[in-house]
């Protein structure tokens, strides 16, 4: 049986990816923080099959006392102080976990090593917001970096950092660019779900009104479902290498917003909308589109959910969980 060791279990791809592995026979190590951790008793309901596993990206002899016990094939770095907003109030510690982290990670993996036949294989979860001020349309593997935020940042030294242990330390590591990737588990903070929450609120009258900061701005936004497939993929292949994951198409943030409220049956939507200067960012990024060309062509990956199926499932899900609470 194939061992899987994920950090950032309890977040969207975590879930996703651990319940793929499970499918396909692994046995999944779930790496989780403090000694309380309140999301760890809904990971034991909804995957009894993960095994927790006390660790934290900041303290690299957890790591190391986390991989010898659970001896591991394949190490999915998906842990990370993710939301982009937040890493503006802390930054620190954004550069910390979100990028150091990644550094203490590929310690561990390469002081534990694994066997000699079978040397752990590692996955780092970069972003599209390395790209931020986008120097060409579409972005691809090859494209130059500029970050907007302290997590841009961070992210670009995690991923430098995971090319430098492959060119130097011959570690089987991957680094997946993965552009914006929703659904039904994505936290209520990131965009995608908080329009689709507050739709479904307004439809069943439990809300007035939609808030939100720039509208400005173009994403190409995936299923989650689908970009975790791409993850396992790196991670099967003869040589190491990085790969940009994304539709190849792009969508504005007034799109995504009329086509929640259709899907919910309002067509006037602009009367629930406000836009409130607290939830614009000190610098944006305004246009992401992913050339996934080199994924399809050396992974054999597809997406499958296209962007309207993606607003549809996460306004059909919000229906159902806010119907449930009324
Ligand atoms: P992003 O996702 O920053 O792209 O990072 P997010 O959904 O937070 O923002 C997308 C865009 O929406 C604009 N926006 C708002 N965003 C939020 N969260 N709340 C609002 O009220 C709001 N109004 C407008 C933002 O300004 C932004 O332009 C996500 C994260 O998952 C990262 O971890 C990941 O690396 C990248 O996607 C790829």
């Amino acid at each position: 049986m194939p061992r899987a060791f994920i950090t950032g279990i309890t977040g969207q791809d975590g879930q996703h990816l651990a319940e793929f592995l499970h499918s396909k026979g692994y046995e999944v190590f779930g790496m989780v923080k403090g000694q309380n951790n309140p999301k760890l008793t809904a990971m034991r309901d909804e995957f009894p099959y993960v095994e927790p596993v006390p660790g934290d990206l900041a303290d690299l002899p957890s790591l190391l006392k986390a991989l010898e016990s659970t001896q591991p094939d394949e190490v999915y770095n998906l842990g990370a102080i993710s939301f982009v907003a937040l890493s503006f109030n802390q930054a620190e510690l954004t550069a910390n976990i979100t990028g150091l982290g990644v550094l203490r990670m590929l310690e561990a993996v390469r002081m534990v090593g694994g066997a000699t036949n079978n040397p752990i294989r590692f996955y780092q979860a970069s972003s599209s917001e390395m790209f931020g001020k986008v120097r060409e349309i579409p972005q691809t593997e090859r494209t130059p970096f500029h970050p907007r935020s302290p997590y841009g940042c961070a992210k670009v030294f995690g991923h430098d950092i995971t090319v430098n242990y492959r060119e130097s330390y011959g570690l089987y590591a991957c680094s997946g660019i993965l552009f914006n990737h929703e659904g039904p588990r994505r936290g209520l903070e990131f965009v995608t779900r908080k329009v689709t929450n507050a739709v479904a609120r307004i439809k069943l009258g439990l809300q007035d009104e939609l808030v939100l900061g720039n509208l400005d701005f173009k994403r190409d936004w995936g299923y989650a479902g689908d970009y975790v497939k791409a993850m396992w993929l790196m991670l099967q292949q003869d040589e190491p290498d990085d790969y940009v994951v994304a539709t190849g198409e792009t969508h504005s943030g007034e799109e995504l917003v009329r086509l929640a409220f259709e899907e919910a049956g309002i067509e006037d939507w602009q009367r629930y909308v406000r836009q409130d200067q607290k939830f614009f960012r000190p610098a944006e990024v305004d246009l992401l589109i992913g050339d996934p060309t080199k994924a399809q062509e050396k992974l054999g990956w597809q997406r499958e959910v296209d962007f309207p199926s993606l607003v549809k499932m996460m306004v059909a899900n919000d229906l159902r969980i806010e119907s449930a609470r009324r």
